[in-house]
């Protein structure tokens, strides 16, 4: 039985909340692995288990590392690390094992997730390190680095088709923001005709409209349908899939990661790995301008097939900071976007610019904040000495949190928490960053 939790106590202070995020954690611990929500999702998921190991870092060092040795060990020999792993079956979620037909051990999704693991890994070995545990886990460093090397020249070889240092997703579920609106024109000319009936399992643990659409539904399954009758071959997905869309959120956080590893590869003396990656980050450098649209002024995902850029102002524009890019003009551009949207919502990040007349304060991708991606922001600003406004990110997280509980998502208009509750990510979140009082 996982503990009570404490989230309906009124005069709950921030130790209480402390430790209702390692309950949460605690709870949602399978056994070297952490599940995101019990009933909403569970199983094992990609970038969820690295904002994880944040959290579990801040009072189990081993347990942390070990969330991130867990997932590594669902690795294909490609290199490839989906975004799901079924270490067991559970008919509380659609599409399972079966729907996917990977026909791995573990079974496991065809499909990737945002790369926030390497990043992750650096933040836990500094820790390690900081605490004088260097020397413990250093072997451990060693053996999950060639895995991260491995995936990300997996992004290079199987997300990058055109070779211009930015990560095309394959699926809407690769970047992680399932149904933001940057999906919906690349997605039209998906052939939905031969999806089939399905029952939908999210719908029956959260209201629907905190949900994406029968018609997303739709895609996101024809796109399955479409990997598997390649048998998974990463290589024609790359070439013919039907949706093919150079993901800023992705592009950003592979740029940031492989700084971090070429930093992990620098700590244990391969010096030909840090070549390498310095290569790729060079790459990534000149190539991610090609996300800058200079119509709208701002950072956004485009279109591989049509050219077409989604002008759509997203959380994920104001990742440069933690990508660690730096251009006068287009940063000045990105935060006159940051003041006017933290001017018109109490609550920063929303998924979706309010401006934009698709915005929905509590419809997933379309509006509502995510602590971990107000994590990445956050931290980016801070770090390029843009310390207020890292800190009204902060700040708000550290808000929302404090009065609604450790929801899966929140509204930037009202607070209201929304999706699963009890949310793992959130959670850890919580823990490693939003914590602390405001400065
Ligand atoms: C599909 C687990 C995941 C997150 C994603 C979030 C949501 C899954 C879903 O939940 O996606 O991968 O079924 O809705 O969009 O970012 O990793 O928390």
């Amino acid at each position: 039985m996982p503990p009570p939790l404490l989230r309906k106590r009124p005069d709950m202070t921030i130790n209480d909340r402390d430790e209702e995020a390692r309950a949460i954690l605690r709870a949602n611990d399978r056994g070297g692995y952490t599940v995101p929500n019990g009933r909403v999702y569970p199983f094992q998921w990609n970038w969820d288990s690295a904002f994880v190991a944040l959290g579990f870092d801040t009072f189990d060092r081993n347990r942390a590392w070990q969330e991130l040795e867990t997932l590594l060990g669902a690795q294909w020999e490609n290199g490839f690390l989906p975004h799901i792993v079924f270490w067991q079956d559970d008919p509380g979620y659609f599409p399972g094992p079966a729907v996917w037909g990977t026909g791995r051990t573990p079974v496991t999704s065809g499909i990737t997730q945002p790369p926030v693991a390497a990043t992750v890994v650096r933040k836990l070995w500094d820790s390690a390190e900081a605490a004088g545990d260097g020397g413990a886990y250093r072997p451990r460093l060693a053996a999950l680095f060639p895995k991260l090397l491995a995936w990300h020249r997996w992004f290079r070889d199987f997300r990058d088709p055109e070779q211009r240092g930015v990560v095309v997703a394959m699926h809407p579920w690769e970047t992680g923001r399932d149904n933001s609106p940057e999906w919906d024109a690349p997605g039209e000319p998906i052939d939905i005709s031969n999806v089939g009936d399905y029952v939908r399992r999210d719908t029956s643990h959260l209201d629907a409209k905190m949900r994406p659409t029968k018609l997303e539904y739709d895609r996101y399954l024809a796109l399955v349908q479409f990997g598997r009758a390649t048998g998974w071959d990463h290589g024609r997905i790359s070439r013919k899939n039907p949706f093919r869309v150079a993901d800023i959120g992705m592009s950003m956080i592979l740029l940031r990661a492989n700084r971090d590893l070429a930093v992990l590869a620098r700590v244990l003396g391969d010096e030909s790995a840090a070549a390498e990656l310095d290569d790729l980050i060079e790459r990534a450098e000149r190539g991610i301008s090609w996300l800058w649209d200079d119509k709208t002024g701002t950072w956004c995902s485009r279109d591989l097939v049509t050219g077409r850029h989604s002008g759509f102002i997203t959380s994920t524009s104001f990742l440069s900071f933690y990508a660690g890019l730096a251009d006068p003009a287009r940063d000045a551009a990105t935060l006159a976007h940051f003041d006017r949207i933290g001017a018109s919502v109490p609550y920063l990040m929303p998924s979706l610019d309010p401006a934009d007349p698709g915005f929905q304060m509590i419809r997933y991708w379309r509006g509502p904040v995510w602590a971990v991606v107000n994590y990445m922001i956050g931290t980016g600003l801070t770090e390029a000495g843009e310390t207020d406004r890292g800190e009204r990110v902060r700040g708000d997280t550290r808000t929302l949190i404090e009065r609604n509980g450790l929801y899966e998502a929140f509204s930037p208009v009202d607070g209201t928490g929304s999706g699963g509750d009890d949310f793992s990510w959130t959670s850890a979140i919580w823990l490693a960053w939003a914590r602390q009082p405001r400065s």
